[in-house]
């Protein structure tokens, strides 16, 4: 038996990293990436890390400071993940945990994991009972809503970097016909060898997104993402029902009873859950039992340095959504090899922080 580790306390910093090529979506821009850094401190000297993304800087002080009142809730608790969800969560019922809450406890949640992965001295996959091994992964780095005269040669040095097989193309632009030059322009030039999948980031009304998705349709794309709000399941089926190309959704959904209702409606063709929006590596766990039972492809939104680890212990794994984000603040950062990320080397996720890359980009 080993000895129970009781949970010391929480520290939480905002940095702003610069994007390689920043985020230029039909929904909005980002100029940069505004994270939250996660420590969580164990009395046997361990510490479980994480980061959470909250897309504006403007939410970065509410998330610390809610991860800071979190971490008064949980100190001296056993470091028992599952139990810690359900501690807050039922603690939390009142306010429900959407928005700011809910990123702090996937925060913590995977800081939670990590931190008993590495105690038991396995990597995080292994601890959750599979095995940690280099997954199929899509360039999502770039090819953001930009003029159609760029996107096939950033499509070709995308592809190049980790000699991905597919890449994903930001759709959503005023004029359809623009979109059609777009996936056409990439797809020419990448050729055979390269698949693309396309995103209208929750753009599109239900008719458009049904005209736009039928002049896709014969271009080969690996599925369509997001082309209404993402909250709109009965608007999503009719629009998968309508097209031949399957539909992508579920970097929004925030648990299982939200992708239960989504896969009841047949909102999906695909589904790609987010670690820091479906709750963390316990949400995820959960969301990939109903993504078995449904018996769809589960990809990830994001998040590579985790999403490795629990695409390998899901049953329907599809495709990891490569992005490279928190590399700059990073010691090492997920490896992309032959078109599969590579889970970083070492226990737990493997996240451990280069802190004078973190001091250069805190937040004061
Ligand atoms: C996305 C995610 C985060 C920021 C911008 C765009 C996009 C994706 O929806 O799926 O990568
Ligand atoms: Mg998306």
């Amino acid at each position: 038996m080993q000895e129970p580790i009781r949970i010391r306390g929480v520290r939480a910093r905002p940095v702003l990293v610069p994007f390689r090529l920043p985020p230029a979506t039909a929904s909005g821009s980002i100029p940069n990436a505004s994270l939250v850094l996660i420590d969580l401190e164990t009395d046997a000297g361990i510490t479980g890390r994480s980061y959470v993304f909250t897309f504006t800087p403007v939410a970065q002080k509410p998330v610390v400071d809610m991860l800071q009142g979190l971490s008064a809730m949980i100190a001296g608790d056993l470091l028992a993940p599952l139990d810690l969800d359900a501690k807050l969560r039922k603690r939390l019922t009142l306010i429900d945990s959407p928005g700011i809450v809910g990123l702090a406890l996937a925060g913590l949640d995977m800081c939670a994991w990590d931190a008993l992965a590495q105690a038991r001295g396995l990597p995080l996959a292994d601890l959750l009972g599979a095995t940690a091994r280099p997954i199929r992964a899509y360039n999502s780095c770039g090819l953001w809503i930009q003029p159609v005269e760029q996107v096939a040669a950033e499509a070709l040095s995308l592809a190049a970097e980790g000699s991905f097989s597919a890449v994903k193309l930001r759709l959503g632009r005023d004029d359809p016909a623009q979109d059609l030059a777009a996936v056409r322009a990439v797809r020419a030039g990448l050729g055979d060898r390269v698949a693309v999948m396309s995103d209208y980031n929750q753009r599109l009304t239900w008719n458009d997104a049904i005209l736009r998705g039928r002049m896709l349709d014969d271009e080969g794309l690996v599925w369509i993402e997001e082309p209404v709000r993402h909250d709109d399941y009965v608007g999503s089926a009719r629009i998968a029902e309508a097209l031949r190309t399957p539909v992508q959704t579920g970097e929004n959904l925030l648990n299982s009873f939200e992708m239960l209702q989504a896969l009841q409606c047949r909102a999906m063709d695909y589904v790609m859950p987010d670690v820091q929006r479906i709750g963390g590596v316990t949400g995820w766990l959960r969301a990939a039992t109903l993504a078995q039972a449904f018996g769809m492809e589960m990809s990830s939104h994001l998040f590579p340095e985790f999403s490795v680890h629990l695409l390998a212990a899901t049953p329907t794994c599809h495709w990891l959504e490569y992005v490279d984000w928190a590399a700059p603040v990073l010691q090492e950062p997920v490896r992309v090899v032959d078109g599969h990320a590579h889970p970083i080397e070492g226990t737990g996720a493997g996240i451990r922080w280069d802190e004078s890359a973190v001091a250069r980009y805190l937040v004061h």
